[in-house]
C-alpha cells in the first residue's frame, strides 16, 4: 500500500495552543498541582475533558502508582506520568496518511451519524488532495435528504473536482457502484463517497450502509482503502457509542474528528483510541475549505501538558 498524501496538511499556527486552552487546560492544571490528595481532582477534569471511563482509570492509576512508589517527585513527576502514559495509547498511531491504491482509484468512504461534518469534510479533503496534484471525484451518494445532492455538487464547482450525482431517492449503493465505473474509466485518482447521515439506531439504515460497502469491496479490490467516520467533537462521549455502533457494520479505519475548534474537550482523541483502537487521522477545524488538518499524536501530547 502506498501512502496517499504527499505533505502533511500544514497545522495551522496556534490550533494546538487553542486545544489545549479550550480542551484541556484543567487537565493540565490537575496534573501540575498533584499531590496525593488530588488525584480524584484530577479524575473528575479528564471526565470532564471526554478521556472516558477507561482511559481515565488508566491514567489516574498510573499516576497514583508513580506517587505511591516515589517514582516521581510530586508535580512535574506526574505530568511525566502522564504524558507517557497518552503517548503510548496514541501509539502507532499514523496520523499524517491516509490509505491509497497501489493502482486504480483509491476509493475513500466517508460516514456517519446526522449533521456532524460528513459533506463539509468531503469537500475540505478533496480540496487538499486536488491542490496536491491529484485528480478527484466526488460522488452523492447521499440520495435521502433534500438538498444534499446540491451541497456537494456546489463544494465539487467550487474546488474543481469531478461530480457523480445520485438520484433524489434512488439506490445509494448504486451511485456508489457508478462512481466506482465512472472513476475507473476516466482514470480518476481519489474517488470520495459522501454518505447520508444516519443513526447507528436504524437498522435498515445501517443495513444499507453495509450494501454500499459490500458493493466496493466486490467492484474494486482493496477499496474502499479508508472508511472514515465522521464525528463531532462537541458531543462527548456519544462520538464513542457512534463508532462502536458503525464499527458493527463497518470497517472503520479512521476518524475525521469534525468541529474541534468549537470543543472544549479534547481529551475523545485518547478516548476513541483506547477503547476501539482506531486513530483518529484528520481534525476539522472550522466550516471552510482550508479547515482540515492532520491529527498529530506527538504535538497533541507535548501540547497537553506544556504550559
Ligand atoms: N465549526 C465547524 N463547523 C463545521 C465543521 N465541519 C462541518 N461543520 C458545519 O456543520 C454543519 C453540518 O455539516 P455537513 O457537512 O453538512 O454535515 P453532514 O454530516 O454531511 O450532514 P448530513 O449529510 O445531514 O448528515 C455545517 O453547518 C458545516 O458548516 C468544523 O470542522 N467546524
Ligand atoms: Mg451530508
Amino acid at each position: 500500500m502506498t501512502r496517499l498524501f504527499k505533505n502533511k496538511i500544514e497545522r495551522k499556527k496556534g490550533l494546538w495552543r487553542r486545544v489545549v486552552d479550550l480542551a484541556l487546560t484543567d487537565v493540565r492544571v490537575a496534573a501540575g498541582g498533584m499531590d496525593h490528595t488530588s488525584l480524584e481532582d484530577l479524575e473528575e477534569r479528564l471526565l470532564a475533558a471526554d478521556f472516558g471511563v477507561p482511559a481515565t482509570m488508566r491514567l489516574v492509576d498510573r499516576a497514583e502508582e508513580a506517587l505511591r512508589r516515589g517514582k516521581t517527585r510530586g508535580a512535574s513527576g506526574v505530568v511525566d506520568t502522564l504524558r507517557t502514559e497518552i503517548r503510548e495509547i496514541l501509539d502507532g498511531q499514523d496520523d499524517a496518511f491516509l490509505r491509497a491504491a497501489d493502482s486504480g482509484p483509491t476509493v475513500y468512504l466517508m460516514v456517519g451519524v446526522n449533521g456532524v461534518g460528513k459533506t463539509t469534510s468531503v469537500a475540505k479533503l478533496a480540496n487538499h488532495l486536488i491542490r496536491e496534484g491529484q485528480t478527484v471525484m466526488v460522488a452523492a451518494a447521499d440520495t435521502f435528504r433534500a438538498g444534499a445532492v446540491e451541497q456537494l455538487s456546489m463544494w465539487a464547482d467550487r474546488i474543481g473536482a469531478d461530480f457523480l450525482r445520485g438520484q433524489q431517492g434512488g439506490d445509494p449503493a448504486a451511485v456508489a457502484f457508478d462512481a466506482l465505473e465512472a472513476a475507473e474509466a476516466r482514470g480518476t485518482d481519489v474517488l470520495l463517497i459522501d454518505t447520508a447521515g444516519r443513526l447507528h439506531t436504524n437498522r435498515s439504515l445501517m443495513q444499507e450502509l453495509e450494501k454500499i460497502d459490500r458493493v466496493v469491496r466486490r467492484r474494486i479490490s482493496g477499496a474502499p482503502h479508508e472508511t472514515l467516520m465522521v464525528l463531532d467533537a462537541t458531543v462527548g462521549q456519544n462520538a464513542v457509542r457512534q463508532l462502536e455502533a458503525f464499527k458493527r457494520s463497518v470497517d472503520v479505519s479512521g476518524i475525521v474528528l469534525a468541529k474541534m475548534d468549537s470543543s472544549a474537550r479534547g481529551g475523545i482523541v485518547v478516548a476513541l483510541r483506547q477503547e476501539y483502537g482506531v486513530p483518529v487521522k484528520l481534525i476539522g477545524t472550522g466550516e471552510g475549505l482550508d479547515d482540515l488538518e492532520s491529527f498529530d499524536a506527538t504535538a497533541f501530547v507535548e501540547g497537553v501538558f506544556s504550559s
